[in-house]
């Protein structure tokens, strides 16, 4: 007892003096009075210290993760997949604070996401498998920022669809999507990834299947009529848009084209991408053959599929393509043919393939095997260049003797899956069964003293079982360092319960040091994180806080036709059905803020919000008719809905704008057609 009460006084006045050595460190860096900093705090932070029972590591971790009120403090933001909410996760680091959650794929009523807003809506349309089959949400996987010359530029964050082979662009001016891209020839996609200029963003399909879809074969010809592709979005970095019609893609064997990486400064110009299932299983439990989980894992061996997009793109241009589904493809023997794609051999079944910063190294970990195979680019070329090849794949794909193109086979730990890096030489792999991050050497000179390259240097257990893991930075070409994110599928009993569905569970890692130490936990309730990128806060200082003009969609990013500004409301009967309505908003009122119209009229409603002051955002929620729209200051949204019931429908605005909120309504009064029709 005597003992433990030492300790714990002991912790607490090491915890105390770091306190006061943090602020006075914190307060003199910016120019505060270190005195009344370290007064103020001592003695009451001594007697929280003590009554939390905090250990000096914890104090600390406290002291870098706490935001203070008021403050920008966070110096980095992390994009967080939602996975199948649909949707883009901001959390601010170090403080782990929610900042935003980005409608893409599932409707968001708050944002007026596919709740009424015809932009939105006209958004998900294009990116049906067929236009009478609606799809109200998605699998949003990997968010990736857009990069100049592999480094991320804050402009633009994309993302693909796993459920539905689609992708999204997502605009970091105003925050919001602005495409949604269905692709050709494509059911299902899972790796996503921006060539280093964003000249195309690329995806590889998951689930291989007959083209283009909607072709039936029967999986018996699995083989011989399934294909995977891999798909060039040409993306406009100027209007950000992708340009179907200037996209191509690669038509791919049936094997799970999982995740994929592109080159960079060395490399640039090549595309990894790591594929399991190359025994081309197809389960059928119950037709009497092996589960896929079984047939997909016999081989000792997959592949990791290297790429010459540069190559690929010549032969696009050069019209060696074939139009399928409507888009150009390179067929599989072409490619395999010309030189485009070539196979390189990894242990089963490996889930991600990543590039190191300077583009020189491919690292693959296969989950059912502990180590990180690390490939050489420059042995690659010479292969390639030496025609080294083992043997052909039966689709005359050339297979690299793996000798010959591997530099190491780093042992980090049970289920390895995805690699990042940062800023000084180290490499992050997140081992799924050991629920541990390990931390790696890359190969060169090392800046410690006696550190040996390509070696383990630590792992870190995480809470628990880690599926991606994010490093400030560290997928591109420039690591920040500093941050890791470790995102955890299981939560088990981390967090108080909430019921049978868990939270997922994150957790900030301090990577500046030698050893990595655990800062923070979010317990995260609304989707699933599967990846993330992490990129300082500062590049996105030029976020919009107000559009621009009165009257814009955000959709075109131009001013919008039916825009208006106050003065210019009304309401014009185009026809005996049609009634176009142009209103306003502005605290606290619609202009017009009653709208007669008739049983069986079809309405058409313009609404601008013509405030020009940061933060007056307006709702418009309509009774009965499932409407919601979020305008925010200076723009215009359309809503078109038929009035099938008479009755008096009022609306308002859902957002708490002001002191007169709650006088923020008006009246829709449908009157019955039949009475009306003697009357006129
Ligand atoms: Cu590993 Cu979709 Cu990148 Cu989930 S994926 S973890
Ligand atoms: Cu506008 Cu409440």
């Amino acid at each position: 007892m005597e003992k433990r009460r030492l300790v714990q006084t002991g912790f607490a006045l090491i915890a105390v003096a770091i306190v006061i050595g943090a602020f006075i460190i914190r307060s003199s860096r910016r120019g505060d009075e270190p005195s009344t900093a370290a007064l103020a705090l001592g003695p009451q932070a001594d007697g929280v210290i003590k009554e939390r029972q905090l250990n000096p590591e914890e104090v600390e971790a406290a002291l870098r993760t706490y935001p203070r009120p008021g403050k920008y403090d966070d110096e980095f933001f992390a994009f967080l997949s939602g996975g199948h909410a649909g949707t883009v996760v901001v959390v601010g680091l170090p403080s782990m604070r929610i900042l935003k959650q980005i409608a893409v794929y599932s409707q968001d009523a708050w944002q007026g996401w596919l709740t009424g807003s015809k932009e939105s809506e006209e958004i998900a349309k294009e990116g049906y498998f067929y236009k009478d089959m609606p799809l109200d949400w998605g699998d949003l996987h990997h968010p990736k920022l857009s990069l100049t010359n592999g480094e991320y530029d804050g402009k633009y964050l994309a993302c693909a669809d796993k459920a539905a082979g689609r992708l999204a662009i997502i605009d970091l001016r105003d925050w919001k999507t602005k495409q949604i891209v269905k692709t050709p020839n494509t059911v299902s996609d899972h790796g996503n990834y921006w060539t280093p200029n964003s000249e195309y963003f690329v995806t590889s399909t998951f689930f291989p299947a007959p083209q283009p879809y909607g072709t039936f074969e029967p999986i018996e010809q699995y083989a011989e009529k399934y294909r995977g592709t891999i798909t060039f979005h040409a993306f406009d970095t100027n209007a950000g848009r992708i340009r179907l019609e200037d996209s191509w893609q690669i038509e791919l064997p049936p094997y799970f084209q999982d995740l994929i990486s592109a080159g960079k400064k060395v490399s640039t110009g090549w595309m990894f991408t790591n594929s399991l299932n190359t025994e081309m299983a197809t389960g059928g439990t119950l037709e009497g053959k092996p589960a896929m989980e079984t047939g997909a894992s016999k081989n000792e061996m997959d592949f990791v599929h290297v790429i010459n997009w540069k190559k690929a793109e010549e032969l696009v241009k050069a019209g060696k393509t074939e139009n399928v589904g409507g888009i150009r493809q390179l067929k599989l023997k072409t490619a395999a043919s010309e030189g485009v794609l070539f196979f390189i051999p990894v242990s089963k079944s490996p889930h991600g393939v990543d590039v190191t910063p300077d583009g020189k190294y491919i690292c693959a970990a296969g989950k059912l095997d502990p180590h990180v195979t690390v490939y050489s680019f420059e042995k690659i070329q010479k292969a390639l260049a030496e025609k080294n090849f083992e043997s052909n794949d039966r689709f005359g794909v050339p297979i690299l003797k793996y000798d010959a193109v591997r530099e190491e086979y780093v042992e980090v730990g049970l289920g390895p899956l995805h690699t990042e890096f940062d800023d000084k030489g180290y490499a992050y792999t997140s081992l799924f069964l050991d629920s541990a991050v390990a931390k790696w050497s890359l190969g060169g000179p090392r800046q410690k003293p006696g550190e040996e390259p390509w070696k383990l240097q630590q792992k870190l257990s995480v809470h628990y079982n880690i599926g991606h893991l994010t490093a400030a930075g560290g997928d591109s070409a420039k690591p920040y360092g500093k941050y890791l994110l470790s995102l955890n599928k299981w939560s088990v009993d981390r967090h108080p319960a909430v019921g049978p569905l868990h939270p997922q569970n994150l957790q900030l890692i301090d990577i500046s040091g030698d050893k990595m130490k655990i800062l923070y936990e979010l317990p995260i309730g609304i989707g699933e994180p599967h990846a993330s990128n992490i990129a300082p806060a500062s590049l996105f200082k030029g976020a919009w806080t107000t559009y621009p003009e009165v009257g814009f969609d955000p959709r075109t990013m131009k001013k919008d036709p039916y825009g208006i500004n106050i003065g210019q409301e009304r309401v014009v009967r185009e026809d005996e059905h049609t009634v176009r309505v142009f209103m306003t908003q502005v605290r606290s009122q619609f202009r017009p803020d009653i709208l007669r119209v008739r049983q069986g009229d079809h309405v058409i409603l313009h609404v601008t919000n013509v405030e020009r002051a940061r933060d007056a955002t307006h709702g418009l929620a309509l009774h009965g008719h499932n409407v919601n729209l979020s305008i925010d200051p200076g723009q215009t949204t359309t809503v078109e809905f038929d009035v099938k019931h008479p009755g008096v429908y009022p609306w308002y605005c859902t957002e708490f704008c002001s002191a007169l909120h709650m006088e923020m309504t008006g009246w829709m009064l449908v009157e019955p057609r039949d009475e009306r029709s003697g009357r006129k």
